[in-house]
């Protein structure tokens, strides 16, 4: 009996489906995991559906399993019995497949390029704003990050993370207004406010 491998909702496979359907061809579905193609990978070296089988011949590509089964179950035809008729049907299709489809395709490429973007991005802001918690244990029972005396850990970390409160509007270099937006201690970091305001105060060269 003939074999299909397939996904839910696969439109490849549906043209199999619809061509398998015209013939009254009985057909034994594989069900295949979306996210797990190894069934698929086992079966015919590749992951993508429909993936045919039958008496031994495997065939993969939606179009190339139209045309076998056209070869193989030739009643009733899919393809036009007029040599020059079915030549036109052929060269349609391959327009179908590498013309029509490419937008598409590309809009879809495109959807998961900005997906993995916007994970990224929410990994990042996660990370800045977490990182408020640790200068908080940092300044546990003492004034400055590294002891109970101003020193150089103050010096590298404050012109960053002063932007947690304090935030000058006239300054709109864009690094600055990430870490206002991100930083902005709202009152739940009261450690960290008051080192801000301290160093602050520290004396700076002219
Ligand atoms: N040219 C192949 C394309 C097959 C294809 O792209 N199949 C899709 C399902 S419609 C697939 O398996 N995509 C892989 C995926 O979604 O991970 C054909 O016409 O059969």
């Amino acid at each position: 009996m003939i074999r299909v491998w397939r996904i839910p909702f696969s439109t490849n496979v549906e043209r199999v489906a619809l061509a398998l359907g015209h013939k009254g061809l009985e057909t034994e579905w594989v069900d295949v995991d979306r996210l797990d193609r190894t069934a698929v990978v086992e079966a015919s070296g590749q992951p993508l559906v429909p993936v045919l089988e039958d008496e031994g011949t495997l065939v993969t590509d939606s179009t190339a399993i139209l045309e076998y089964l056209e070869v193989r179950y030739p009643e009733p035809p899919l393809y036009p019995r007029d040599e020059a008729r079915r030549a036109e049907a052929v060269v349609l299709i391959d327009w179908f497949n590498r013309v029509w489809k490419k937008p598409p395709n590309e809009l879809e490429r495109a959807l998961s390029v900005e997906e993995r973007v916007e994970k990224r991005i929410r990994a990042q802001v996660e990370e800045l704003e977490r990182s408020r918690d640790r200068f908080e244990a940092l300044l546990a029972d003492r004034p400055y990050m590294f002891g109970d005396e101003f020193g150089v850990v103050d010096c590298a970390f404050f012109p960053f993370l002063k932007f947690g409160v304090l935030d000058d509007p006239a300054d709109t270099e864009p690094f600055h207004r990430i870490l206002v937006e991100h930083l902005t201690l709202d009152g739940a970091y009261p450690r960290l406010e008051a080192w801000i305001r301290r160093v602050d105060e520290h004396p700076r060269a002219q």
